[in-house]
């Protein structure tokens, strides 16, 4: 018994250490039952159980439309759809939020069928639909409600809500209620399976795109809507060739610097948890001076890699125990992806070295708005995103970008 309390203050000590500050796992709120990011980079992997939905005849589609670059593709026929099982997890039993982005290129399908609660429709080019059902009780049914405000061909952040304790329903389009009605207090069935896509007592086949569906056991206020489609998310920010930059808030800029530069960094703490930094290096192959990158510098707590042209990673990682260190570095084809998380935050970067190509994807709320650097800040806005290392805002690319670099870095 001794021996066991020993242990675990020895552990205590460990994980209450200054460096510990930054959390590997994101925290989502207690009432999410389920996350499914449904995009490129984290498939159909729920984000809170970590257990996989099951796909057939659909496709991950990374083409960008507005500011989203990638979604699952439904084909509109019986053999395209996915499947997430529940073993209890993302069972409602009383009130319940469900959220989706759909990009609707056809008329009518089930965009998410829930077997035991609730179901998402379209049922027109520009309708959408929310039908409640008590599993409970097959042949009662509650008035369905719609909107005409769906866009066909564009991305749509369609949401119901239900609260058990007020009876009250609502439909929600782009942040906002777009129908109610009170159906009273009604429980729905244990079985939570979901079903994207097509069912089987159903001719109409959804055909369109898909992204970040998102469950919670309780219905959400406007406001928490509006901070959960944050979790989504957005098209990265890139750096390639000469460099030309977008930021994270979609803003393309040119910008010629040399040496080390900050891409990204926690604007949040005056002691920043991460940073993203980039080395500049003019080109020999061109007369006039351009520029390309060839390093990229993560930091995050005490660990810190550097990746050069060659994809090779070096960096203090090893030296580390293992709660320091924060960054997970996979290789695919040509491509290193980093990625770490910061409170509710995970950043996944690739960089492909021979083509000096960087991008940064964010995905979470902690940030929005308090990272800086030549990347912009990550608040949905692209007109601010000149904001200088002395936090003005510029309108000159090179007194912005100058106000960057970082100082004392030698480079050849
Ligand atoms: C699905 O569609 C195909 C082709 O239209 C058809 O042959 C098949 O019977 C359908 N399957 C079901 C289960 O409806
Ligand atoms: C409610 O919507 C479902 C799904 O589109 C549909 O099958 C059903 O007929 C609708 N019910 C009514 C009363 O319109
Ligand atoms: C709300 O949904 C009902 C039922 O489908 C529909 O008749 C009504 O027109 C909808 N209201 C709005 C404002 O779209
Ligand atoms: C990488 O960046 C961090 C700050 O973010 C800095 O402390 C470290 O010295 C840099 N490493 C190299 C090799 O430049
Ligand atoms: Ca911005």
């Amino acid at each position: 018994m001794l021996r066991i309390l020993v242990l675990i203050s020895v552990v205590g000590i460990a994980i209450s250490s200054p460096k510990e500050k930054v959390l590997q796992k994101r925290s989502y709120d207690p009432s999410m039952r389920g996350f499914w990011p449904m995009n490129a980079d984290h498939t159909i992997m729920d984000q809170i159980y970590y257990t996989y939905g099951f796909e057939y005849g659909v496709t991950v589609d990374n083409t960008q439309h507005g500011n989203i670059c990638s979604g699952y593709r439904f084909y509109g026929n019986n053999g395209s759809y996915i499947y997430f099982h529940s073993d209890g997890q993302i069972t409602i039993q009383y009130s319940f939020t469900l959220l989706v982005y759909a990009y609707p290129t056809g008329v009518a399908g089930p965009i998410i069928y829930g077997s035991g609660s609730a179901d998402l429709w379209q049922t027109a080019a520009n309708q959408a639909l929310l039908r409640i059902r008590s599993q409970r009780d097959m042949s009662a049914y509650y008035p369905n409600l719609t909107t005409n405000g769906l866009v066909q061909n564009e991305w749509n952040f369609i949401g119901a809500t239900y609260d058990y304790n007020s009876g009250e329903e609502k439909l929600y389009l782009n942040g906002a209620v777009v129908n109610s009605t009170n159906i009273g207090s009604i429980e729905f069935a244990r079985v939570g399976n979901i079903v994207v896509g097509a069912v089987t007592d159903d001719a109409r086949y959804y055909k369109g795109l898909v992204t970040c569906m998102q469950l919670y056991d309780r219905a959400l206020s406007p406001d928490e809507i509006i901070e959960a489609e944050k979790l989504c998310t957005k098209c990265p920010a890139v750096v390639r060739g000469d460099p030309h930059l977008t930021t994270f808030d979609g803003r393309a800029y040119s910008f010629q610097g040399t040496c080390w530069y900050t891409l990204v960094k926690d604007c949040l703490n005056t002691n920043p948890e991460f940073e993203i930094r980039a080395n500049f290096a003019p080109r020999d192959d061109v007369d006039v001076l351009k520029t390309r990158t060839v390093a990229i510098n993560v930091t995050v707590g005490e660990e810190s890699i550097i990746v050069d042209t060659h994809n090779t990673v070096s960096g203090n990682s090893n030296d580390l125990k293992f709660w320091e260190r924060h960054i997970d570095v996979s290789f695919n084809d040509n491509t290193v992806m980093i990625s770490f998380t910061v409170k509710d935050t995970t950043f996944t970067l690739r960089w492909k070295g021979r083509k000096h190509i960087f991008t940064a994807d964010v995905s979470g709320t902690a940030y929005h708005g308090k990272v800086c650097g030549l990347l912009g800040n990550a608040d949905g806005d692209s007109h601010n995103d000149f904001m200088m290392s002395d936090g003005k805002v510029s309108k000159d690319v090179n007194e912005f970008g100058e106000s960057w670099k970082v100082a004392d870095m030698r480079c050849e």
